[in-house]
C-alpha cells in the first residue's frame, strides 16, 4: 500500500510514526516549507509559543521530560518535531520544498500532482494533514505602504530599534509578538477591531529537580499529563458549552484586565462585548502591560486606508509607521485549499463544501474514497491539545488502513455523513460559538465549520475504531 501524506506538522509525523510502527515503509511525506513543525515552523515571530501546556502538547508515545517551561516557546516546540523526525526515522520519506497542487481519484487510486511533477505519482491511500490555519489572512486594504510590512506567520527578521510599527490585530499571535515589538521599538500602533478575552497563563519554568523528576521517574510523567487532560475537559470545556463555569471564566479574564490596566478608559476599550470563549480566549501575561505602556497607543477609529508613510484610519488622521504587521489571522474555513481535489465521479471538494466543510468524524468525505483528514472540519479544540486529537485521528486512519487492505478502497456512505451531521449540530447549539462574534471558528454564513462540540474524550471513544458499515468498499481490481 502506497501512502501520501501531505503535510510535516504535528499530524503528518503522527501519521508517519504510525505507520513505520506497523512496518508500513511505502509512504511519503510532501511538505511545502523547507523544514518539518508545520505551523510552528512557520511562525518565528518574537515571542511566539503555545498556550497549551508542553507535557499535554506532544505525543504520548514520544515523551519528553527536558521540556524547560510549562508552556513551550515555539524553537523548544520545533525541536521537539524535528526531534522526533529522527527518533523515527521519517526524513528518508520527506519531500521538501514540495507542494501539492492537485489530488485525483481515477482508477481506484490517487494522483498527487506536485508543482514540480504536474503529471503527479500514484499513491492508493492519501492522508492530508495540511493543518487549518496555514494560509495567512490579509485584509485588503486600499493604498501602497512604502515600508516594510508582512504577515505574522511571515515574519521577516528585521531590526525594530527605533522603528514605528503598526499591529493590525489582536488575536493570540499579536498577544504574543506585541510585548516583544515593543521592548525595541520607538512606537508601537495596535489597531484593534475587537478586544479578547484574555485570562492569565500560569507559565513558569520548570526547575532542574523537576526535570529530573520528569526523567527518572516515568509515571510522574504520566500522572501530570493525565491531570492536565483532566483539568482541561473537566474544568475548561464546561465553560465553552455553557453553565455557571462560563461566569467563573468571565470573572477571571475580567480580574485579569482589572489587575493590569489601570487606566479606567484603556479598561473599557478591552473589555469585550460578547460571550466570553466565542473567539479564541487568550492567555497572556505580557499583553495587557504592553498596551498600557507610554510608547504604545491602541487604536480603535477602523483603518481607512494605507498610505506611502503609514495607516490612514477614518478620522482622518494618519499614523507614520516603518512596519506594518498583519497580525489578521488565518483562512482558516478554507479547509485543504488550495489544492483542487477531485473525487469519484469528478467530484470538486471545494465545491461538495460550498456550504461549509464538512467530513465525517472530522476524516472522511462521501465521494472521496481513501482519502483521510487530519485536523479536518469540527475537531479544533480551544480549550486542550489538539495533539490528542490527532493521536484519535491517527489511530482510526490505520484502522481504516486494515480494512482497505481487506476489502478494497473504502468511502463513507452518505448516511453516516447524515446521521455525524445531525449530531454535530444537537451538541453544537449547547456551545457559546454559534452566536454573538464572528470568528475563525465559522464560515461568513455563520455554520461553526472547525470545532468539536464536545469533550476530547468523546471524540477519542467515537474514532476508537472504523466501524466497517459505515462504509462502503469497492473491490480492488
Ligand atoms: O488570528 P486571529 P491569530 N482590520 O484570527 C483582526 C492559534 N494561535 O493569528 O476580531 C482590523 O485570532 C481580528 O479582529 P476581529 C489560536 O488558536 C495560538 O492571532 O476580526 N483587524 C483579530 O483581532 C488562535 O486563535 C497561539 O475584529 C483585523 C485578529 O486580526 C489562532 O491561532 C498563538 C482585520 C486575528 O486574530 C489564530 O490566531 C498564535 C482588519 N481588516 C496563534 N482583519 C498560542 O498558542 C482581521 N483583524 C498562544
Amino acid at each position: 500500500m502506497r501512502v501520501a501524506i501531505i503535510g510535516a506538522g504535528f499530524g503528518g509525523l503522527c501519521m508517519a510514526i504510525r505507520l513505520e510502527q506497523a512496518g508500513i515503509r511505502d509512504y511519503t511525506i510532501f511538505e511545502k516549507s523547507g523544514g518539518v513543525g508545520g505551523t510552528w515552523h512557520d511562525n518565528t515571530y518574537p515571542g511566539a509559543g503555545c498556550d497549551v501546556p508542553s507535557h499535554l502538547y506532544s505525543f504520548s508515545f514520544a515523551r519528553y521530560s527536558d521540556w524547560s517551561r510549562r508552556y513551550p516557546a515555539q524553537p523548544e516546540i520545533l525541536a521537539y518535531l524535528d526531534h522526533c523526525a529522527d527518533r523515527y526515522g521519517l526524513r528518508p520519506h520527506l519531500r521538501l520544498n514540495t507542494e501539492v497542487t492537485a489530488l485525483t481519484y481515477e482508477d481506484g487510486a490517487w494522483r498527487v500532482d506536485t508543482a514540480a511533477n504536474p503529471d503527479g505519482e500514484i499513491f492508493d491511500v492519501v492522508v492530508a494533514a495540511v493543518g487549518q490555519l496555514n494560509r495567512p489572512q490579509i485584509p485588503e486594504i486600499s493604498g501602497d505602504f512604502a515600508g516594510r510590512s508582512f504577515h505574522s506567520a511571515r515574519w521577516e527578521d528585521h531590526d525594530l530599534t527605533g522603528r514605528r510599527v503598526a499591529v493590525i490585530g489582536n488575536g493570540s499571535s499579536a498577544a504574543q509578538l506585541i510585548p516583544k515589538v515593543a521592548e525595541r521599538a520607538a512606537h508601537v500602533d495596535v489597531y484593534l477591531r475587537t478586544p479578547n478575552w484574555v485570562v492569565p497563563k500560569p507559565d513558569a519554568e520548570f526547575g532542574p529537580l523537576l526535570k529530573a523528576a520528569f526523567r527518572f521517574v516515568p509515571p510522574l510523567q504520566w500522572a501530570y499529563r493525565a491531570w492536565l487532560f483532566q483539568y482541561s475537559e473537566r474544568a475548561v470545556f464546561p465553560a465553552l458549552a455553557g453553565g455557571w463555569s462560563t461566569r467563573l471564566l468571565r470573572q477571571r479574564a475580567l480580574g485579569h484586565l482589572h489587575a493590569q490596566i489601570r487606566d479606567p478608559d484603556l479598561r473599557a476599550v478591552l473589555t469585550p462585548d460578547y460571550p466570553v470563549g466565542c473567539k479564541r480566549i487568550v492567555l497572556d501575561n505580557h499583553f495587557y502591560p504592553a498596551l498600557a505602556r507610554p510608547d504604545v497607543s491602541v487604536i480603535t477609529t477602523p483603518i481607512a486606508g494605507l498610505t506611502e508613510a503609514g495607516v490612514r484610519t477614518e478620522d482622518g488622521r494618519e499614523r507614520p509607521a516603518d512596519t506594518i504587521v498583519y497580525a489578521t489571522g488565518f483562512q482558516a474555513t478554507e479547509f485543504l485549499m488550495p489544492m483542487r481535489v477531485t473525487g469519484r465521479d469528478g467530484d470538486d471538494l471545494q465545491q461538495t463544501w460550498k456550504e461549509g466543510a464538512e467530513a465525517y468524524l472530522g476524516i472522511a468525505v462521501p465521494r472521496f474514497p481513501n482519502l483521510f483528514l487530519l485536523y479536518g472540519p469540527n475537531t479544533n479544540v480551544g480549550h486542550s491539545s489538539i495533539v490528542f486529537m490527532l493521536e484519535c485521528q491517527t489511530r482510526y486512519i490505520m484502522g481504516c488502513l486494515g480494512l482497505i487492505e481487506e476489502h478494497g478502497p473504502m468511502e463513507v456512505r452518505p448516511e453516516a455523513m447524515d446521521r455525524w451531521r445531525r449530531a454535530l449540530a444537537e451538541a453544537m447549539d449547547r456551545t457559546v460559538w454559534q452566536a454573538g462574534c464572528a470568528s475563525w471558528y465559522k464560515t461568513a454564513s455563520g455554520r461553526v465549520t472547525n470545532n468539536w462540540p464536545r469533550p476530547m474524550s468523546v471524540y477519542r471513544r467515537v474514532t476508537r475504531r472504523p466501524n466497517p458499515e459505515a462504509y462502503r468498499f469497492t473491490p480492488a481490481g
